[in-house]
């Protein structure tokens, strides 16, 4: 019986070599963070519509995992199992119908199942809610941000105007980076416009990037769960100081937003009327 003593080998081999695989998987999680739950190299985010996208992105990820580890475990079985022993030549098999229709009709379902997630994601993190909380216009140009909140009078706030463009070889290294100030556990909406070339409004934890297109308007929201500063910056090369586009997303308390905004426009008024800036207001209440 010399067939069931070369498959007895075979098993041997298997079980040395799923130790190492088994203790390097072991090295890898524990070295993907803290969190024993790796991300595959996605951040969770700290909006509503950023846990959506990583949400896809992880069952993505973990579906893609378990294809490969079928694809190649059944490469290493036909590899192992089939691996050359004599001169003798296998069974060859060709127009094998009901195996092409699996091969066929198994990744056409995947693919489906990957799509229709893909655009119940997108429905959700394209919704713009009625009655959004704060509604901000965000302006690219070449090179920086405007940022003009709705129902203050149009007042416009927290914008680098004063670090602008003919300044730039001068001050650029020391200009303070524009904030966009906006309500934790409330909808932001955003109107995105560009006053001249296209740029691209991206802020690394909200897992979104649109583009900020002259001529056209495009309006986004976003509903962040956590408070902290998050940088953002223009993602389409615009220019010589594209890299200059940066910008801070400061996410706040609903009462601490109130009021700084209320303050921000108390400053800008008393700039329009007076010709000068007041006493610079206090971070927060
Ligand atoms: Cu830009």
């Amino acid at each position: 019986m010399p067939h069931r003593n070369v498959s007895c080998r075979a098993r041997g081999t298997w079980r040395e070599h799923l130790a190492p695989v088994a203790v390097l998987a072991g090295v890898v999680t524990a070295l993907s963070g803290c969190n024993l739950v790796p991300t595959f190299g996605a951040t969770r985010g700290v909006t509503t519509q950023a846990h959506e996208e990583y949400r896809l992105w992880y069952w993505m990820a973990i579906a893609g995992i378990a294809v490969a580890v079928f694809v190649w475990g059944l490469i290493g079985w036909a590899v192992l199992r089939y691996r050359r022993r004599d001169d003798h030549m296998p069974k060859q098999v060709h127009e094998h119908i009901p195996l092409e229709i699996t091969y066929t009709v198994i990744p056409l379902l995947m693919v489906i199942v990957i799509f229709v997630f893909t655009v119940m994601t997108e429905n959700f993190v394209d919704n713009n809610p009625p009655r959004p909380a704060a509604v901000i216009n965000v302006t690219a140009y070449q090179w920086g941000w405007i940022f003009k909140y709705a129902h203050t009078g149009g007042v416009t706030i927290q914008t680098a105007e004063k670090a602008a463009p003919s300044l730039l070889p001068k001050s650029y290294f020391n200009k303070v980076y524009p904030t966009l100030t906006i309500p934790v556990d409330e909808t932001t909406r955003i109107y995105l416009r560009s006053l001249d070339v296209v740029h691209g409004f991206y802020v690394h934890e909200f897992n979104f990037s649109r583009y900020a297109q002259p001529g056209v308007t495009n309006t986004i929201s976003f509903t962040p769960t956590t408070t902290g500063w998050f940088p953002g910056q223009c993602t389409q090369f615009c220019g010589l100081y594209h890299s200059e586009m940066l910008f801070n997303v400061h996410v706040v308390p609903d009462a601490w937003y109130r009021t700084w905004l209320k303050a921000e426009e108390r400053s800008v008024k008393h700039e329009r009327l007076f010709g000068f800036a007041p006493l610079p207001a206090k971070a927060g209440p």
